[in-house]
């Protein structure tokens, strides 16, 4: 009988919960606790780090866990390389339900950069209007541009912020286009930073960005370690369905 580990986090890891749960699987949902109040899921559901790759490993034995399926956002890179290091000390199938980046169309004007610290040198020297939407925890490079207007979406509100001029939204994705285009005429944005999240909950604010002929420095993902990847939920079902869980070891 399959005991899933589920790490989740995105759109695409509620959307396996369902399926999981419809299926009367037996899986744990694990949201890290980035946020005071997250998504309620219809699985188990456990809150916080697990303390690194030991930490991970001690707690798939003592829960039994036979497959862990990582399904958490593409920019989660430790919490991505702890699992398959976890997996491959303790001999446990691993697999990534993972969004392929997005790929510009016509009308779109992408900067791809590496990282944080090349989309700060990517925005201009004189002062701009930049809607700075990739979350709370990269934003202190930033300061480095203290003469432009930030405009902030947070999922909960945050004290002290790196950024002398930053106007701080707080929502919760998934956005839409139209919101998302209306938010940035409002506010006069010249540019857009993003991280390539892909999937569709982040999405709205690059076809916006399009509609309204801005430029966006886009973040590339960081790079992964060689794991079994899929992209969908029938996929991930699939999966489980062709490793059935060693018998009674
Ligand atoms: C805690 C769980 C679901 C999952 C929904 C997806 C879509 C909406 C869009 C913008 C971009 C951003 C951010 C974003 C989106 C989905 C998905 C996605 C981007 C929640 C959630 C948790 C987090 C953590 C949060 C980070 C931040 C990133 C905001 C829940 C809502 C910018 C990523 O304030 C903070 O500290 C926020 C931290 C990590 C990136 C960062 O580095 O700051 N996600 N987001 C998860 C946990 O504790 O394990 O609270 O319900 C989940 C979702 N956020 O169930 O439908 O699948 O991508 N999340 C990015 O893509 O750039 C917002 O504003 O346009
Ligand atoms: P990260 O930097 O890759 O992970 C840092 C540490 O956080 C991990 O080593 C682990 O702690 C803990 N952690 C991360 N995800 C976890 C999970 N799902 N369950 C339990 N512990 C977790 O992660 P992050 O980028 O901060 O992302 C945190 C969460 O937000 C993830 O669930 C991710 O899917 C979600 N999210 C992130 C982004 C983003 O842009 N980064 C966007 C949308 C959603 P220990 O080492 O102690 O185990």
């Amino acid at each position: 009988m399959p005991r899933i580990l589920l790490l989740g986090g995105t759109t695409e890891a509620s959307q396996l919960a369902h399926a999981l749960a419809a299926a009367g699987m037996d899986a744990v949902f694990s949201y890290a606790g980035r946020t005071e109040a997250p998504v309620a899921q219809p699985l188990p559901t456990r809150v916080g780090g697990f303390g690194g790759v030991a930490g991970l490993q001690a707690w798939l034995r003592d829960q039994r866990i036979t497959h862990l399926v990582d399904a958490t956002h593409p920019f989660a890179a430790r919490m991505s390389q702890n699992a398959i290091a976890a997996c491959a000390g303790i001999g446990l199938p691993l697999v990534a339900l993972e969004r392929p980046p997005w790929v510009p169309q016509a009308g779109d004007r992408w900067q791809s950069v590496p990282d944080i610290d090349a989309a700060v040198a990517a925005l201009p020297e004189t002062p701009a209007r930049v809607f700075l939407a990739i979350g709370r925890q990269n934003l202190a490079p930033f300061a480095a541009r203290p003469q432009h207007r930030y405009l902030l979406r947070l999922v909960d509100a945050a004290p002290d912020l790196p950024l002398p001029q930053a106007t701080v939204m707080v929502a919760r994705g998934p956005f839409t286009a139209e919101g998302d285009r209306a938010l940035m005429e409002e506010h006069g944005i010249t540019h857009v930073v993003a991280k390539n999240a892909g999937g569709s909950g982040a999405a709205a604010k690059l076809v916006a960005a399009r509609a309204l002929g801005l430029p966006v420095v886009l973040i590339d993902r960081p790079a992964m370690a060689a794991r079994t990847t899929v992209a969908s939920v029938a996929e991930v079902m699939d999966w489980i369905a062709a490793h059935p869980a060693d018998l009674g070891v």
